[in-house]
């Protein structure tokens, strides 16, 4: 009897010993924790309140989806199981990637001062000219875009004095009517996001949920899909429609950042927003113009994804393939609905998207074109690269792993290599933005046809091209973003030699006094025409991921996270 009576209260002096510790250690310091450091960031909060507006286009709360419930799935890992090498050459091979990182390093620290100089609290700085130019909205673009990198490159003075200058922030105060809804949500909305994960700095969920609020305002049209400009006083009225003819990336690309958000704030109506915009796409797939695949443009005020004939990975379309394998990582496997749209597009793009370039030496690459459906129903390929589609060597690499499809990392990385290849084949060597290729009849190996080449192609150009119709370089990340992502697959250290020619070509290409410009012509023998204009990825991916390819693979294991299309990290759950 007296056990009995003993063993209650052993567990009940556990348990209060427990709940003071957890009082005293854990929450009573990150109480006191979050407001002081408010008080630190001398937060501003919004003129406006997003959250407070009614919605005109309410979800009826039966109706409300929410998060998919239950314990995420054990992925297969993404990453290469790295093991140190501690020979003399592994230790050689680290000594040069360290010293590689510098490099890129010094190109990210040069751009900052120069940012933080001419342009602070600008969008983007003019490289040449060194002025501050707004063109998102007037919120710092180029400032919030790089936070994450900040952390990443371990710059924490910089970090918190750029999350000081965030904390005043008014997404209330800027002098356009309409932001872009896209680029606002992956480069703002995901940068806040990213950095908070990293951080965990309170003031950057705070921001990130108050801008949350304003971009959720563009769900509230009569379909509830957003509109491509999210027009503030339309929105206030509650007058939204969404577009009859929007590039289906910019409208349908916001899942990850609405799925963490939900995650974060465990605000179920987030995740509803672009669950609707899921929906649609599954019931869609199989109805366009070539089955599987969704066209360039779409018509979000009838929900009529079939009208279009135009098919592409590249401009336009690009996003809204590179988050279906992503969003099944970020959702822990538990929303099959991605993994299914991501084999039928994969499968589609297989047979009618990809191509083999001819080349005298026979590369074993590949290319992702642009697919027109016909009348008569003719599928016609237009065998074009752009360097917005190199993204598309990552993706599959990336669902390749997830989804356990072998064949898929494969094919990723022979468009990888084809991405490299074309780099290496301009003067300056970088890729041009739009290029045309001599195609071979099929993806196995074909000859070398001296004489297509002599009626077909662009003789200033290395044999199979046929052109550099659109010759410029904008500082784009694709092409090393595929690379970083293969070698973090692979393991394959030939990864990092390509990555380091290519910076190089990069730096030697576009450096300013101040920082890196666009570029008006790859093909150019001599000197390069800067164009003066520097967007905010050029941090916040191009940058970053030449940086973590030189990195040890803990930083940002992709095991861990997930990237957004602006190369945001966003913790996996
Ligand atoms: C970035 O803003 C994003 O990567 C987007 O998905 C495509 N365009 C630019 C980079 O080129």
């Amino acid at each position: 009897m007296g056990a009995i009576l003993r063993r209650p209260s052993r567990v009940a002096t556990i348990l209060a010993c427990t709940c003071i510790f957890y009082f005293f250690v854990i929450f009573l310091p990150r109480y006191n924790e979050a407001p002081a450091r408010l008080r630190e960031y001398a937060y501003v909060k919004s003129s406006f309140d997003w959250s407070s507006l009614p919605q005109r286009h309410p979800v009826p709360k039966s109706e409300l989806a929410s998060l998919p419930k239950g314990k995420p799935l054990s992925l297969p890992k993404v990453q290469f199981a790295f093991k140190k090498d501690k020979s003399s050459a592994g230790k050689i091979r680290a000594q040069t990637a360290a010293n590689r990182r510098e490099e890129v390093k010094a190109a990210f620290l040069k751009t900052w001062s120069s940012y933080k100089e001419h342009a602070w609290m600008y969008d983007e700085l003019t490289p040449v000219s060194g002025n501050g130019k707004n063109t998102f909205g007037g919120w710092a673009a180029t400032l919030v875009d790089a936070l994450d990198a900040l952390w990443i490159m371990d710059l924490k003075d910089e970090f918190y004095e750029a999350v000081a200058a965030v904390a005043t922030i008014d997404w209330d105060a800027t002098d356009e009517t309409a932001c872009n809804f896209f680029e606002t949500t992956i480069r703002h909305l995901g940068g806040l996001l990213s950095a908070y994960d990293l951080s965990r700095e309170p003031v950057l969920l705070l921001k990130a949920v108050e801008l949350g609020d304003m971009l959720y305002a563009a769900f509230d049209t009569p379909t509830r899909m957003p509109p491509f400009w999210l027009d503030f006083a339309k929105a206030k009225e509650g007058v939204l429609r969404p577009g009859t003819h929007d590039p289906s990336a910019s409208v349908t690309s916001s899942c990850l950042e609405f799925t963490r958000l939900a995650q974060l704030t465990g605000e179920d109506k987030y995740y509803d927003a672009i669950d609707r915009i899921t929906r649609l796409l599954d019931r869609a797939q199989n109805e366009t113009l070539l089955p599987g695949m969704w066209p360039t443009f779409f018509d979000m005020e009838n929900l009529n994804l079939a009208q279009d004939n135009e098919f592409t990975l590249g401009a336009l379309a690009d996003s809204l393939y590179e988050l279906l394998p992503k969003m099944y990582a970020l959702v822990g496997g538990l929303e099959p609905v991605y993994e299914k749209m991501y084999r039928e597009a994969m499968e589609t793009v297989a047979k009618h998207l990809l191509f083999r370039p001819m080349t005298p030496d026979q590369k074993d690459i590949l290319f992702s074109g642009n697919v027109y459906v016909r009348e008569d129903a003719r599928v016609d390929l237009q065998t074009e690269g752009q360097h917005l589609g190199c993204f598309v060597g990552g993706m599959f690499g990336l669902g390749g792993k997830l989804l356990g499809i072998p064949e898929h990392v494969r094919i990723g990385e022979k468009i990888t290599r084809g991405c490299v290849w074309a780099y290496d084949a301009m003067s300056t060597g970088i890729m041009p933005e739009i290029f045309g290729l001599i195609p071979c009849p099929t993806l196995e190996a074909c000859a070398w046809d001296e004489n297509q080449w002599q009626a077909r192609g662009d003789h200033s150009l290395q044999k199979g091209f046929q052109n550099a119709r659109d010759p410029r370089y904008l500082l784009r990340p694709e092409a090393i973003e595929s690379v970083f992502l293969m070698y973090r697959i692979t393991g394959n250290p030939e990864y990092q030699d390509m990555a380091w020619r290519m910076f190089t070509s990069i730096r030697a290409a576009t450096e300013t006094e101040l920082a890196f410009s666009a570029i008006a012509d790859v093909t150019a023998k001599g000197a390069t025409e800067k164009m003066d204009s520097m967007e905010s990825f050029w941090l916040s991916e191009t940058l970053k991921y030449f940086y973590m390819i030189f990195s040890p693979p803990d930083v940002i294991n992709l095991n861990e996270y997930v990237l957004n299309t602006e190369a945001h990290p966003l913790k996996r759950p």
